[in-house]
C-alpha cells in the first residue's frame, strides 16, 4: 500500500479580524430590527417571494418544523406568522439558492478550504451530491450513492469489533432517522452513540432522571399563562430560544414575576417588543425580567442554597414557606437536606455568589408566597463540571414548594436543536437500556448489545488512541463542536474512514479520516417524495409534544437522499440481506418506521394519527407525580457540593457563548446585536475594572491561555471588550475557544465539557 500523504489542513477558523464596531448594549428583543435583520436573511439566501411562501409555512399545522430551537409551538398559530428573526435565519440557512456541487470541490482543495473561516463556509451553500476524498487526494470527487454505501459496509466488515465504529448525532435529525440510526448501530453490535446532547443537556437528563424520574422538563407552553415565577437561569432566550419571550410576556400580563439570574444582563431579558403585536411594533414593548440576579460564574449552587437557606429560616419562624403536606407524601431527603442547609454560612454564600443581598431577599420575598413557579434553564447550567448537581438544586427548590405536578410550575430545561429531545426518546443513547433492548429484540428478533458505548468525549478519547476507525455523523460539525479542538482534530484524522451526513458544508468535512465521504441529505423544509406521496417526518419539541413535519420546497438537488433512506441504505448494504431486518423498506416506508417505532418505545403507539395537526404530548411521570421508577417511590432530595473555583491572580473563569449570529458552529453573520457588538467574533467580553487591574484596554488584542496538568492551550486575537460582567469573569464565544477546554475537563456524571467556567489567563498579543 502506497504510503498516505498527510493533508496540510488548518483546523482553526481563519483568524483575520474582520472590523469590530461597538454600540450600548441592546435594551430590549425583537422589534422591527428583528424582522428587518430576519427578511434580510431570507431575501439574501432566499429570494424574497419564496423565502416569504416558506415561511408562512414554518411551525404551522401541516407544514415543517422550524429547523431551529426545540421551543414548542402555541396550540393556536398566529396568522402573522410563528417564527422569530432566529427561525427565518435558520431557514434561510438551510434552504439558501447557493450550491455546493462538484466544480466547487475540484476548484477547491480541501486543504485550501479549511483556510476559510467557518463563515466562509457555511455561506458556500447546499451540497449536492455524494462526495468521496480518497487517501492521497486532497479533492473530494464524486461517488455514486450505491458506491459509497458500499465502502461505508466495506470499512465497517473490515473493523476487528463493532466497537470500533462511531455513530455520531446531531440534534437535527427526525424521530424516523434516529430511530432507524440507532437500529443500525445496535443491530451491527455497538451502543458507541455519542450525540450533541452530550456537549448540552446531558446534565439536566442525569440531574432530572435521579432526582425526578425522568431526564426531561414537566411544562407545558399553558403553564407559562399560570405560572406566579418563571426563574431564568443561565439561558439567553432572546437570542436562543426567542419565541420564549412571548411565553414570559404572558407570564406577565397575568400578573406572574420573572426572575433572571445570569452574570450578563442579556438584552432580550430585559424588555420584548412582540413582533406579532402592535404594542410590539411601535410602542415600547412589555419589560421582562422583575429582579435580575448577577451572579458570578458557577456560583448557581450557592446562590440557589442562600435563597433556600433563607425560605428555610421563614418556614422555621412560622410562615408557611414550604409546602410539607407536598414533601412528606411525594419526596425523600427532606431532613437531611434541611440539616445540610445549616452547613454553609450565611457570608460565606454571600460572598462567593456575588450578588446584593438585597436582590435575593426580595426573591425571597416573593418565592415564600408563591407555589406556582418554574425554574428554566440552559448551557449556563449545564456545562459546568457540577452542571449534573446545579440542575439537582434546581429541583430542591422546585420540591421544598411542591411545585411540580401542578399547573403553572414545574421544570423547563429549555432543548436546543429542534429534534435533540426526539432523538434520545426514540433510542439514540450511548448508555444500555434494558427494557429498550428488550423492545427491540421483541419487535426485530436480534439481540441488540449490552455494554455501555461511548459518549461524545470517550468518542474522542477512543478515536484518538485508534481504538475506533471509523466515524458516522448524522449531521452535526463534530470537530468544531465538541471540546480540545486539537486533540479533537488529530482524533478524527487518525480514523480510517469518516462520514458526514449533512446539509451544508463545515470544517468536519475538512479535517477527515484518511476516507472521507459526505452523504448530502433533504433539510426539513423540502419536499421528501415517494413515488407520488410527500411523505412527512416527526419530531418532539422542548415539551415533549410529538407532532408531524412535512417540507415544502422542491429539494436542492435530484442527488439529495432522506435521512432514512440513506441510514437504511448504509444498513442494507452492510447485511446484504443477512438480517432480520427489512431495512430496505424501512428506509422508504415511514410509516412502517412509526409502527415499529410504537412497538419499542411507550408513548409512541398511534403515533402516525396522533402526531396529526398539532401532535400530542408524550407520557410525563412528574405531570402526574408518579415517581415509582425512583428510590422508595418518591421525588429525591439532593445534597450538592458548592463549586470552588481556586483561581490565581491574573486568572479568570471564562464562559464560551453563543452570539446572536450563530446557530451553534453555524455562523449567519458577524453581530451579535443585542450585546452590541458588531461585525467581529474574536472579541473578549471583561469587567473594566479587571481590566484596569490587568493594564488592559478597550480594543487591546489578546490570546488566552488555559493550564490543565501542566499543558497550556491557547487561542490567539481576541479583543479586549469592556462589558458589564462580574469581576475574576471573561465570556467570548464558542467554536473559536473550544481549543481552550481540555477533553478530560468535562461534568462529574455526565461528561459536558466545562464549556461555561474555563479557568483561564491573558497575555498581551505582541
Ligand atoms: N440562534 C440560536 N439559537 C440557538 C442556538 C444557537 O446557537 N443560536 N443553539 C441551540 C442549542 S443547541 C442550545 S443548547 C441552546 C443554548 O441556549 P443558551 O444556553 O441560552 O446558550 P448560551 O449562549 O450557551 O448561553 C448561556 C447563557 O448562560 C449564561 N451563563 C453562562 N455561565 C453561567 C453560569 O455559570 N450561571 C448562570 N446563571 N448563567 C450562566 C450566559 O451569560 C448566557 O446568557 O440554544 C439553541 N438555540
Ligand atoms: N465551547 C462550547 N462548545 C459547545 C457549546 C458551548 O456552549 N460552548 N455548545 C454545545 C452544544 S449545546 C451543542 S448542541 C453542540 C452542537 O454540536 P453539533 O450538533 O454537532 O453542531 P451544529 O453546529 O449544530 O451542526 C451544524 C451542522 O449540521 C448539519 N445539518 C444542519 N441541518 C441538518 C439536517 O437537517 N440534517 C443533517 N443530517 N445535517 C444537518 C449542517 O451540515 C451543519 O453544518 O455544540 C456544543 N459545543
Ligand atoms: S423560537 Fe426556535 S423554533 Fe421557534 S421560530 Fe425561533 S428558532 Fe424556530
Ligand atoms: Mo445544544
Amino acid at each position: 500500500m502506497s504510503k498516505t500523504r498527510k493533508r496540510d489542513i488548518s483546523i482553526h477558523s481563519n483568524p483575520e479580524f474582520t472590523g469590530l464596531e461597538l454600540t450600548s448594549p441592546g435594551q430590549y428583543a425583537a422589534g422591527t430590527p428583528a424582522i428587518k435583520v430576519a427578511f434580510e436573511h431570507i431575501y439574501k439566501e432566499m429570494g424574497i417571494v419564496r423565502g416569504l411562501r416558506t415561511l408562512s409555512h414554518m411551525n404551522q399545522k401541516g407544514g415543517f418544523d422550524c429547523p431551529g430551537c426545540a421551543w414548542p409551538d402555541p396550540e393556536k398559530r398566529s396568522n402573522l406568522g410563528e417564527y422569530c428573526e432566529n427561525g427565518a435565519k435558520a431557514l434561510a440557512e438551510e434552504a439558501t439558492t447557493k450550491k455546493v456541487d462538484r466544480d466547487f470541490f475540484s476548484k477547491y482543495s480541501v486543504e485550501e478550504l479549511s483556510r476559510w473561516s467557518d463563515y466562509e463556509i457555511g455561506r458556500s451553500g447546499r451540497l449536492m451530491e455524494p462526495m468521496v476524498l480518497r487517501p492521497n487526494s486532497i479533492h473530494y470527487e464524486p461517488i455514486s450513492w450505491a458506491e459509497a454505501f458500499s465502502l461505508i459496509a466495506e470499512q465497517l466488515h473490515s473493523l476487528q469489533h463493532p466497537d470500533e465504529a462511531i455513530f455520531y448525532t446531531s440534534g437535527r435529525s427526525s424521530n424516523e432517522a434516529a430511530f432507524l440510526y440507532g437500529l443500525f448501530a445496535r443491530a451491527f453490535g455497538t451502543n458507541n452513540m455519542p450525540d450533541c446532547s452530550n456537549m448540552c443537556h446531558e446534565s439536566s437528563g442525569v440531574g432530572l432522571s435521579e432526582t425526578l424520574g425522568i431526564g426531561k422538563g414537566s411544562v407545558t407552553l399553558e403553564d407559562f399563562n399560570k405560572a406566579e415565577v418563571v426563574m431564568v437561569i443561565g439561558q439567553n432566550p432572546g437570542t436562543n430560544h426567542p419565541r420564549m419571550l412571548s411565553a414570559l410576556e404572558k407570564c406577565k400580563s397575568n400578573g406572574g414575576t420573572v426572575i433572571s439570574v445570569n452574570p450578563l444582563e442579556e438584552a432580550g431579558l430585559i424588555r420584548f417588543k412582540n413582533p406579532q403585536e402592535v404594542n410590539g411594533l411601535l410602542g415600547s414593548g412589555v419589560a421582562l425580567t422583575d429582579i435580575h440576579l448577577q451572579v458570578k460564574i458557577n456560583q448557581d449552587i450557592v446562590l440557589l442554597k442562600l435563597i433556600q437557606k433563607r425560605l428555610a429560616a421563614l418556614d422555621q419562624q412560622g410562615q408557611q414557606v414550604f409546602d410539607h403536606e407536598f414533601i412528606k407524601t411525594y419526596t425523600h431527603g427532606y431532613d437531611a437536606f434541611i440539616k445540610n442547609l445549616g452547613n454553609d454560612s450565611e457570608a460565606a454564600l454571600l460572598n462567593a455568589c456575588g450578588v446584593p443581598s438585597h436582590l435575593i431577599d426580595e426573591v425571597v420575598n416573593i418565592l415564600a408566597k408563591s407555589s406556582k413557579i418554574i425554574i428554566c434553564w440552559a448551557m449556563g447550567l449545564t456545562q459546568h463540571k457540577n452542571g449534573v448537581d446545579n440542575i439537582k438544586e434546581c429541583v430542591n427548590l422546585l420540591l421544598l414548594k411542591g411545585s411540580l405536578g401542578k399547573t403553572g410550575a414545574g421544570t423547563c430545561p429549555v432543548r436546543g436543536h429542534s429534534n435533540v429531545q426526539g432523538d434520545r426518546t426514540v433510542g439514540i443513547m450511548h448508555y444500555v437500556s434494558k427494557n429498550y433492548n428488550q423492545a427491540v429484540k421483541d419487535t426485530f428478533n436480534f439481540d441488540p448489545p449490552t455494554k455501555s458505548g461511548y459518549d461524545v468525549v470517550h468518542a474522542i478519547q477512543a478515536m484518538h488512541n485508534k481504538d475506533a476507525k471509523v466515524f458516522i455523523g448524522l449531521g452535526g460539525n463534530f470537530v468544531s463542536a465538541a471540546s480540545d479542538t486539537e486533540f479533537t482534530a488529530e482524533a478524527l484524522q487518525r480514523c480510517e474512514l469518516t462520514v458526514q451526513i449533512s446539509t451544508k458544508l463545515n470544517r468536519s468535512h475538512l479535517i477527515t479520516g484518511q476516507t472521507a465521504l459526505i452523504l448530502p441529505t433533504l433539510g426539513r423544509s423540502e419536499i421528501d417524495m415517494k413515488g407520488n406521496s410527500r411523505r412527512h417526518l416527526t419530531v418532539e419539541n422542548s415539551m415533549g409534544v410529538v407532532h408531524q413535519t412535512k417540507g415544502m420546497l422542491p429539494p436542492a438537488s435530484s442527488h439529495l437522499k432522506s435521512e432514512p433512506e440513506i441510514v437504511s441504505g448504509i444498513a442494507h448494504a452492510y447485511f446484504q440481506g443477512n438480517h432480520p431486518v427489512d431495512w430496505l423498506s424501512l428506509g422508504s416506508n415511514y410509516d412502517l418506521v412509526r409502527e415499529k417505532l410504537g412497538q419499542v418505545v411507550q408513548g409512541f403507539k398511534d403515533v402516525n394519527t396522533k402526531s396529526k395537526d398539532g401532535g400530542y404530548y408524550l407520557p410525563n411521570n412528574v405531570r402526574c407525580l408518579d415517581f415509582s421508577r425512583l428510590p422508595n417511590q418518591r421525588a429525591q432530595f439532593s445534597i450538592t457540593q458548592a463549586p470552588k473555583h481556586k483561581l490565581d491572580e491574573g486568572e479568570y473563569l471564562l464562559m464560551t457563548i453563543r452570539s446572536h449570529d450563530q446557530f451553534n458552529t453555524t455562523i449567519y453573520g458577524l453581530d451579535d446585536r443585542y450585546r452590541g457588538i458588531h461585525n467581529e467574533r474574536r472579541v473578549i467580553l471583561m469587567n473594566p475594572k479587571d481590566m484596569d487591574q490587568a493594564g488592559f484596554a478597550q480594543r487591546d488584542v489578546v490570546n488566552i491561555m488555559s493550564h490543565y496538568n501542566g499543558v497550556e492551550r491557547k487561542v490567539y486575537g481576541f479583543i479586549v471588550v469592556a462589558y458589564n460582567i462580574p469581576q475574576g469573569n471573561l465570556a467570548a464565544y464558542f467554536p473559536e475557544t473550544n481549543a481552550l477546554i481540555p477533553i478530560d475537563q468535562f461534568a462529574d456524571k455526565s461528561h459536558t465539557p466545562i464549556s461555561k467556567s474555563i479557568k483561564v489567563s491573558l497575555e498581551l498579543r505582541s
